[in-house]
């Protein structure tokens, strides 16, 4: 694997010198029907329609020469072969294999990493048993009466991505069962959900990799308490997903319990047990399987060595020319598509949890921009409230569109001529066209300056197959823009600090100031703080 800097590359500077001069969207000829037809990248149903990006065939050859250089392709098939890719030479890591791609590589009988993907396969068997049980009426509450809520208690990447699927597939099969989630240790949330189900019909599912999330943890006696107040045996309402060997893998204590594994990271985990189970639960087992085959059919798209016909490959490289060399902080990634209401924040925290880091994986400090800022809402209604900025503030963001040609109820209504479906698909495009080709005014106001990159990615419907498929390319683009960047997208070194300050505010306001440093004479930040806050 290459562990070059980023600015080393021979490519670099021929990007540099193209984004003196990039192509130039705005008046009439430059978003030419050639052009919107020869920009464009199929791949597993998805189209990516990139006329709309200041790109022309020479940046398109300069980034090919960076993916190659870089050694992009033979990077993530190692990750993939299960290389010790989670690591910083020469320095204390987590030193881990990265191996989520494994748990959808359950297809063939000759998977890439055979251990991984077999250890993945027994944990769908557990749970295609599990959800046969709950189907066939063996497993009921105390009452014989089937569970028919599901709620997933965690945090972070045991909640943003399992949250995102099943918003994004609840509408596309239809099921008597229903999913919720608790993650913030703000009492609130659990009060909420709590007050909205019948306990009686819930089974709670409770993730944590570590098993040791003060979160998780908190929120689990929360919901143990409701139950028993409820007269309710916690230990016919409860499972778990956590890692082998963590404190919460007891299976004496729940009523089943799954495995995830060290090489999957949180943020990667949705294809894994912490977001099949609630899933699987909620859709059936069959539309797991759709989804874990359409991530796989990405992640297999993702070994093309040519740029333009690789999608992840693709998106990763427009977003690096977007961020290294036209200079542009964030992405916006908004999706016209209601379902996908939290996927912009599952990706943001998949890609700069992964992408926001300051040091090179041999150690030392980057000289160049790393990951950008994320974030998004979903369309129209964004429209409504930020998209001002976007066609005229002095920030330029790159927008990455996401729309499907049919809706997943297929309810609508012809209004004025047309669908809602069309009317929604109608300003996406528009919004795309908006802000590359701009406008020309006689008042300053009015104008548009136009030359604001963007780019539009549309399957047909928003599947389980789809959603796998859109899961994984941007999985993927985000573990290629890392390999480029020569940085480690796998570990999380700067959430910690904030836990180990929050672990001394904690013990202080319990009355024991021995772990924020002993006896001290003057009052400590740490105290002076709970002072002021009025919260010690
Ligand atoms: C993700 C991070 C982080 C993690 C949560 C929950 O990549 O590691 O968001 O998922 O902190 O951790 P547990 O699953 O261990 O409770």
């Amino acid at each position: 694997m290459h562990l070059q800097d980023f600015t080393t590359y021979k490519a670099v500077a021929r990007l540099s010198s193209l984004a003196q001069q990039p192509y130039d969207l705005t008046g009439g000829k430059g978003l030419s029907a050639t052009r919107i037809g020869r920009y464009t990248c199929s791949s597993c149903g998805f189209d990516l329609l990139y006329a709309t990006q200041r790109v022309d065939d020479a940046v398109l050859a300069a980034l090919q020469d960076l993916a190659d250089e870089a050694g992009l392709i033979a990077a993530f098939q190692e990750m993939k072969q299960g290389a010790v890719v989670n690591r910083i030479d020469g320095y204390a890591s987590e030193n881990r294999q990265v191996l989520h791609t494994a748990c959808r590589d359950v297809f063939s009988d000759a998977p890439l990493e055979p251990e991984a993907s077999g250890r993945a396969k027994e944990e769908l068997e557990k749970l295609r048993l599990f959800l046969e049980k709950l189907e066939s009426g063996t497993l009921t509450n105390a009452q014989g009466k089937p569970f028919t809520t599901m709620v997933q208690v965690g945090i972070g990447g045991s909640d943003l991505g399992p949250r995102a699927m099943y918003l994004a597939l609840q509408g596309a099969c239809p099921s008597v069962r229903s999913a919720r989630f608790i993650a913030n240790v703000d009492p609130d949330d659990a009060a909420e959900v709590l007050s909205g189900i019948d306990l009686s019909r819930t089974l709670f599912n409770i993730v944590s990799k570590s098993g040791t999330t003060l979160e998780t943890l908190t929120n689990e006696q929360l919901v143990k308490r409701a139950l028993l107040q409820a007269g309710l045996d916690p230990s016919r309402h409860m499972i778990a997903v956590t890692g082998e060997g963590s404190p919460m893998d007891d299976p004496d204590k729940y009523l089943a319990s799954f495995y995830m594994f060290d090489y999957i990271g949180g943020r990667y985990s949705a294809t894994s047990m912490v977001g099949l189970v609630t899933l699987g639960f909620a859709l059936g087992i069959q539309p797991v399987m759709e989804f874990l085959a359409g991530a796989h059919a990405m992640d297999l798209a993702a070994e093309e060595p040519e740029v333009t016909k690789n999608l992840p490959l693709l998106l990763a490289l427009l977003g690096i020319w977007n961020h290294n060399f036209l200079g542009y902080p964030s992405v916006a990634v908004l999706p016209y598509s209601q379902p996908l209401s939290r996927f912009p924040a599952h990706l943001q925290q998949c890609d700069m949890e992964s992408n926001g880091k300051s040091v090179t994986r041999n150690g030392s400090r980057v000289c160049w921009q790393t990951g950008p800022i994320v974030w998004g809402e979903p369309g129209t209604n964004g429209q409504h409230a930020f998209y001002q900025l976007i066609h005229q503030g002095t920030e330029i963001v790159p927008v990455e569109f996401i729309g499907f040609r049919k809706s997943q109820y297929q309810i609508d209504l012809e209004v004025k001529g047309t669908t809602s479906q069309q009317k929604l698909i109608a300003n996406m495009l528009a919004q795309s066209m908006a802000l590359a080709q701009g406008q020309t005014s006689d008042n300053p106001a009015r104008v548009f300056q136009g030359n604001r990159p963007n780019s539009v990615l549309l399957a047909d419907q928003l599947t389980p197959k789809a959603m796998g498929a859109l899961l994984a390319l941007y999985e993927n683009k985000i573990a290629f823009q890392g390999f480029c960047w020569n940085i480690n997208s796998f570990d999380q070194e700067g959430v910690q600090l904030g836990k180990v300050l929050a672990t001394r505010l904690l013990s202080l306001m319990q009355g024991s100031s021995a772990s924020a440093g002993g006896a001290q004479e003057e009052e400590s930040t740490e105290q002076a703080l709970l002072k002021q806050a009025q919260v010690g």
